[in-house]
This record gives structure tokens, C-alpha cells and sequence, in this order.
């Protein structure tokens, strides 16, 4: 008895089903007559609805989010068109993803500011909203999406149109874009306004689903993208124990910032990221082929490569205390005062360094060290870094460094270098002698620092070596 439905409940269970598919038909035909009828197959890549539009290069344009995407939405007139904010993919990607995406509404400053950056253009495909749609990478785990709408499919009050007619027509005078996708992988600046999709598994989405929606100009090729170029310094050589500097020189003509790196430095060196700068003392002899790249922020590179050659030589470095870090002058001769290790005269390395005057008082400093290079030597060279700040002005040479070698009886046999007031400089320069000359001899390496009566001459010396390795030559 209970496997049956009384007759009188089967009636009234058939009168509801009724009832109910009435009330569904009464609202499909609302909708038809409501608005744009929308297309049953939704894209098969973005899982997104479109709507039927005559024109369109698929016959469609897209729904959701749609006025957000061309720019006829509530917040369209507080898009910032006058500036462009220069950005990477990577600095993109790492903006939250918010967690609700308003339908005709921006999400603020991220979905009102426009954004440029260089990225390679990997792939493209027409979608079924008749956006192109364009893979943009900046490496493996870098890519987001570009999209250029069809400006059939913009609103003709938005403020976007031009440009995006614009960016349409520059991709179409170099692509066609179909279906399906098509490998590019060519450089592109690209300038769009951010936007945040929903993540559907889209080919090429970044990680928050931030894509540049509309594009608004997308130029190809490296040249007004930025292109870096590195210039070749040549084979370098150096010796052990020898300080070594080298300032790698490049240009960018997006005029970008540069960051550098190096492989294969002798060990010892190491490059500066944001200046080019190689420095640092080889500590191991050999041939080394040194890569340097720098790399601009939107990811446009250059590289260079030479080698370079640390000898040994035969030799070594002959002077003593060569950093002042015995925090003494032994074997130096100098004044009370000259070795420091005041913050106010940083050294160039360790904790001490030689301050020669510095007092904007009439004053001589002297700094000497008699050293013998053996007639054994392949080479003899000097080196130190030198700091010199000042309270002068102009290029008149009031106070005065002198780099003189001085015989056994303290005759001066040579006068290296005079340096002024006027080679100031923030940061520490090194400066690099021949003493081949002086090979066998015994000698008196004398820095003399004098001041004239009035504002300070700082003239810092560190890390000074002779060094009796041939450049260059490995043994
Ligand atoms: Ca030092
Ligand atoms: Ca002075």
C-alpha cells in the first residue's frame, strides 16, 4: 500500500510541476524582451558569456565586467589618463587580488591607474568576445594577460575609445589573430589600464588575476621599449692581493634603471648591483671569462664578456700595515692624529684609514714608509684609495696632496701625483702608479697633505699596496 501515491496527491503534485514550468516560461520570455539575448556557448577558454553584436569581429561582445573592461562604468571618469605609471609584471602580480569584484565598478587605485611596462609578447588568440587576448611574460612564473577589446564592442562615451582603437589597429597591422593561440614571443611595451578578472584558468594569468584590460598603445620591438647595451671594457688583468676596480658602463633608451650582475668575477671581486661597480681584492690567480648583464626595470637586458687575468707573478705585496688596521702607523712615519678611525672619515675598508689634515688651519701632514723592491720583481705597483672632501670652492688648488718616492738620502726622485681640494669626491678613488722603475731599489713611498689657512682639506688614504706581481701573469 505505501509503494502507491494516493490518486488525489499525484493530482496535486502534477498541478505544482505545472505550475512552476509556466512560471519559468513567463520569465525566459521576460528576459528576451528585457535585453540582448546571450549566446548559449560560452568561450571555451574564459568560460565567459557574450552577447550577440552585430559588427563585432566574432558577431559578440563580452558580459561580465564588461563596462570595467572598456571603460563605461560608474568610475570610468576617475581613470587617470594623464600619467602612466611605469611597472613590471612582477610588481603587478604582487598586488592582493581583492576579494570582491564590483560589475560597474572600479577597484581603486589599482583598476583607475594606467600602467606601462616591457614584456615579451609570447602568445595571442581571438576570443569570443572579440578581445584579443595577449600572453605577456617577463619569464616562466612571470605572465599576465593584455586584452585589446573590439572597439565595436566599446561604448562610444568611454574614454578609453581612441586608444584602444588605436592599440586594435597597431596589433592588426602585425597580427591576426584567430581562435586559436599563435606563438609571438617578441618584445612589446605595452600601456593599459589594471584589472582584475576572475580567475577561470586563463592562459597566461597571473597569480591575482590582474591583467592590463584595456591595452591603450602597444608599441613592438626593443627600440621604444628600452634597449640596453652594455660596453665591452675589454680583457682586464690584475694581480693578487692587488685591489681592482672596474666601472662597467651601459645605457638604456627607455632611460630605465639599471641593475647589474656578473658571473664567473675572479674570486674576490664582486660586482654592485645598482652601480656597475666591480671592486674588490683577487685573492686567487687564473683566467676567468666574466659575464656582465644589466638588466632594466622592465626586464630589457644587455650583456657584455671579456676576461680576466689575475697573475701571482713572482710576487708580493711590500708594504707594511697597508690598511692601517694595526690601528698604529708602525712602519709608517706620521704625526700624532693621522691614523684614524673616525666615523667622520670613514675608511674604504676595515675600521682605520691615514686622515692628513682636515683642520682648515695652515697644516702638513706627512705619511712616509721606506720599502725595498727586490731586483727578483717582475713588477712594481702602487696603488691606494683616496678619499679628499673640502669647505673650499671652485677648481683653485688651495690645499694640497703630494704622492712623492724619495731616495735613500730623502731626495725626491719623483712626484707621482699632486691632488687639491679640487678632486673632492663623495666615496673613495683608486689611484695606480708604475714603480717599475724603482725595481732594486730601496726607496720612500710620502704622501704630504698641506692646508692653507683656511676651510678643511680631508685627504683619506686606505688600503694601499706595492705589489711586485706582474698584471696579468699567471705563474
Ligand atoms: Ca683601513
Ligand atoms: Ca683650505
Amino acid at each position: 500500500m505505501s509503494r502507491f501515491i494516493p490518486s488525489n496527491r499525484l493530482i496535486r503534485i502534477l498541478a505544482i510541476f505545472v505550475a512552476l514550468l509556466a512560471c519559468v516560461v513567463v520569465a525566459t520570455a521576460g528576459g528576451s524582451n528585457a535585453g540582448p539575448r546571450r549566446s548559449p556557448k560560452p568561450d571555451a577558454e574564459e568560460h565567459e558569456e557574450v552577447v550577440k553584436h552585430a559588427g563585432a569581429l566574432t558577431g559578440s561582445c563580452g558580459v561580465e565586467r564588461w563596462s570595467v573592461k572598456t571603460g563605461t562604468d560608474a568610475d570610468a571618469g576617475s581613470i587617470n589618463l594623464q600619467s602612466t605609471t611605469q611597472t613590471t609584471i612582477a610588481s603587478l602580480g604582487a598586488i592582493p587580488a581583492p576579494s570582491n569584484l564590483p560589475a560597474n565598478n572600479r577597484v581603486k587605485p589599482t583598476e583607475t591607474t594606467v600602467y606601462r611596462l616591457q614584456a615579451t609578447l609570447t602568445q595571442y588568440k581571438l576570443e569570443a568576445d572579440s578581445d584579443y587576448h595577449l600572453v605577456l611574460s617577463n619569464g616562466p612564473g612571470h605572465t599576465m594577460i593584455g586584452e585589446i577589446p573590439d572597439p565595436t564592442c566599446v561604448g562610444s562615451g568611454s574614454p578609453l575609445l581612441s586608444s584602444i582603437q588605436k592599440a586594435r589597429g597597431a596589433f592588426d597591422a602585425k597580427y591576426t589573430a584567430t581562435g586559436s593561440f599563435k606563438t609571438a614571443n617578441v618584445p612589446v611595451t605595452v600601456t593599459g589600464v589594471g584589472f582584475f578578472d576572475f580567475n577561470h584558468g586563463q592562459t597566461g594569468i597571473a597569480p591575482n588575476a590582474i591583467e592590463l584590460h584595456a591595452l591603450l598603445d602597444i608599441q613592438f620591438g626593443s627600440g621604444s621599449g628600452g634597449s640596453v647595451t652594455v660596453t665591452n671594457p675589454g680583457n682586464q688583468t690584475g694581480t693578487v692581493g692587488t685591489p681592482a676596480s672596474l666601472q662597467i658602463a651601459a645605457t638604456d633608451t627607455a632611460g630605465g634603471t639599471l641593475s647589474y650582475r656578473a658571473t664567473a668575477l675572479p674570486t674576490g671581486l664582486s660586482i654592485n648591483s645598482s652601480t656597475g661597480l666591480i671592486s674588490g681584492t683577487p685573492t686567487t690567480s687564473g683566467t676567468s671569462n666574466v659575464s656582465v648583464t644589466a638588466t632594466d626595470t622592465g626586464g630589457a637586458a644587455g650583456s657584455t664578456s671579456f676576461t680576466w687575468t689575475i697573475g701571482s707573478g713572482t710576487g708580493s705585496q711590500l708594504l707594511g700595515n697597508p690598511g692601517f688596521e694595526t690601528g698604529t702607523a708602525t712602519p709608517w712615519s706620521t704625526g700624532t692624529g693621522v691614523i684614524s678611525n673616525s666615523s667622520s672619515e670613514p675608511s674604504h675598508s676595515g675600521i682605520w684609514d691615514a686622515w692628513l689634515d682636515g683642520h682648515g688651519t695652515t697644516r702638513t701632514d706627512t705619511l712616509s714608509q721606506q720599502v725595498t723592491i727586490p731586483a727578483s720583481a717582475s713588477a712594481a705597483t702602487l696603488s691606494f684609495w683616496l678619499h679628499v672632501d673640502t669647505a673650499e670652492t671652485g677648481t683653485t688648488a688651495y690645499d694640497t696632496l703630494q704622492v712623492q718616492i724619495l731616495g735613500g738620502s730623502g731626495t725626491v726622485l719623483a712626484t707621482l701625483a699632486t691632488y687639491s681640494n679640487a678632486d673632492h669626491a663623495s666615496g673613495y678613488t683608486q689611484r695606480t702608479f708604475n714603480l717599475a722603475g724603482y725595481i732594486g731599489q730601496t726607496i720612500t713611498l710620502k704622501f704630504t697633505g698641506s692646508e692653507d689657512y683656511t676651510k678643511q682639506t680631508s685627504f683619506v688614504i686606505d688600503d694601499t699596496a706595492l705589489s711586485t706581481g706582474r698584471p696579468g701573469t699567471v705563474t
